[in-house]
Order: structure tokens, then C-alpha cells, then sequence
């Protein structure tokens, strides 16, 4: 298996978190997806991550390899279905990822706005995914988080931790505060720590 990520992209870092949490061991490839446009080749829509499997098919987008890494490892990040509840934790655990992954699209759109020229930059745009990054925050406050981590956690910590990266700016640690207390124990796990985005 070869899983074509960045160091930067939270997407790839959900992850790089369940290889590491499962212990699968599998090669990276770091690509620069926004100008590497040979990666259509692997993934037409030319983005990471991307899970080339030794079959010679591809596995995209994130949720789609997490939910593959997850089963081949035997993991337990994807709570499965109850056929006695609609509440099982499943869909709770996929709609935080849904909504994590939602503050992740707009803070990366966000940051692809933000570093073109001057007279290229929407500003339109940008206080449009600023506005979705605050509502999400708001959102993820009142999240009541697993005590056992499940994707959504998962997805959570990586949206958490690109702000921190990309959006020092932000100061929702201040806003937040059940926010942060939570972000500051699962921050911990040996797998957060490994997987920090850099560029
Ligand atoms: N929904 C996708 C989003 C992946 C995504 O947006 N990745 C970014 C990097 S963080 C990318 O490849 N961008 C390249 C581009 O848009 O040209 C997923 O969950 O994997």
C-alpha cells in the first residue's frame, strides 16, 4: 500500500493517525497536490489523501481510506450499526466527521484564497469560510466527545490542530473552552503528537 499525502494536509493526517493507531504499516509519498497536476494520474480529482492499494485500484478521499484502514486493521473507530437503535454511535461519529471535515474544506479553500495575489484574492470568499470555520466552532462546543476516540474525534483533533497551524490568528481556545479542555488531553495521544502538520 503507498497512501500519497503532506505533512500539511489535515485530511491525510485522519489518516496517518489510524495507520498509526493500528499499527499498519504502509509507505508515504508526499506530494504537493494544489501544483502536482501528474497526481490526476492516481486520483483524478488531484487530491490527497489517496490510497493506492497493491491491486494497482485507488481508495479517495479520507473518509473512504479511514473507513478501509480502519476495517483491515481491525480497528474500532467506526462504531458499526445497531439493528435495535438508530441511535448507535455510528451516525454521531460520522456527522462530527462530517462536520470536522466540513471546517477542514473551508479553512484549506480559506488558505488557497489567502495566498494568491492581490488582485486574484476574493474577499467574498474568504469571510464566507471564516464565517463557516466560526459557526463549526460554535458547533463542535457543544459536542459531548466519545470517551473511547471514534473518527469523528479523530477528524476533530485534525481540524483543531490545522487551525492551530494555518490560522494562528484564530483565537478559538478563548471562544471555545469545553473546546479546549477537550483539545488538550486528546492533543496528547502519541499519534497527534507524530502526525503535527508542518510543511
Ligand atoms: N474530501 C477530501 C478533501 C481532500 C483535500 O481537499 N485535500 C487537499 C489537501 S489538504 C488537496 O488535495 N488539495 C489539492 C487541490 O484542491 O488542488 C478528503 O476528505 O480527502
Amino acid at each position: 500500500m503507498k497512501l500519497y499525502s503532506n505533512p500539511a494536509s489535515p485530511f491525510a493526517r485522519k489518516c496517518r493517525i489510524i495507520l498509526h493507531e493500528l499499527d499498519i504499516k504502509t509507505e508515504i509519498v508526499n506530494v504537493n497536490a494544489r501544483d502536482d497536476e501528474s497526481l490526476r494520474k492516481i486520483n483524478p480529482l488531484k487530491k490527497i489523501p489517496a490510497l493506492a492499494l497493491d491491486d494497482g485500484s485507488v481508495l479517495f478521499d479520507s473518509r473512504v481510506i479511514c473507513e478501509y484502514l480502519n476495517h483491515v486493521g481491525n480497528g474500532r473507530f467506526f462504531p458499526g450499526m445497531s439493528i435495535f437503535s438508530v441511535h448507535s454511535g455510528r451516525w454521531k461519529a460520522l456527522t462530527l466527521q462530517a462536520l470536522a471535515d466540513g471546517i477542514m474544506d473551508a479553512a484549506v479553500a480559506c488558505r488557497y484564497e489567502q495566498v494568491q495575489p492581490d488582485e486574484k484574492r476574493n474577499l467574498d470568499f474568504i469571510n464566507r469560510y471564516r464565517l463557516t470555520i466560526s459557526a463549526s466552532l460554535d458547533a463542535l462546543e457543544k459536542i459531548k466527545f466519545a470517551e473511547t476516540p471514534t473518527i469523528g474525534e479523530i477528524a476533530s483533533g485534525c481540524a483543531l490542530g490545522y487551525l492551530d497551524f494555518r490560522y494562528p490568528d484564530i483565537p478559538w481556545r478563548a471562544l471555545h473552552p469545553k473546546l479546549a479542555a477537550w483539545y488538550e488531553g486528546f492533543s496528547q495521544f502519541p499519534s497527534m503528537q507524530s502526525t503535527v502538520p508542518h510543511t
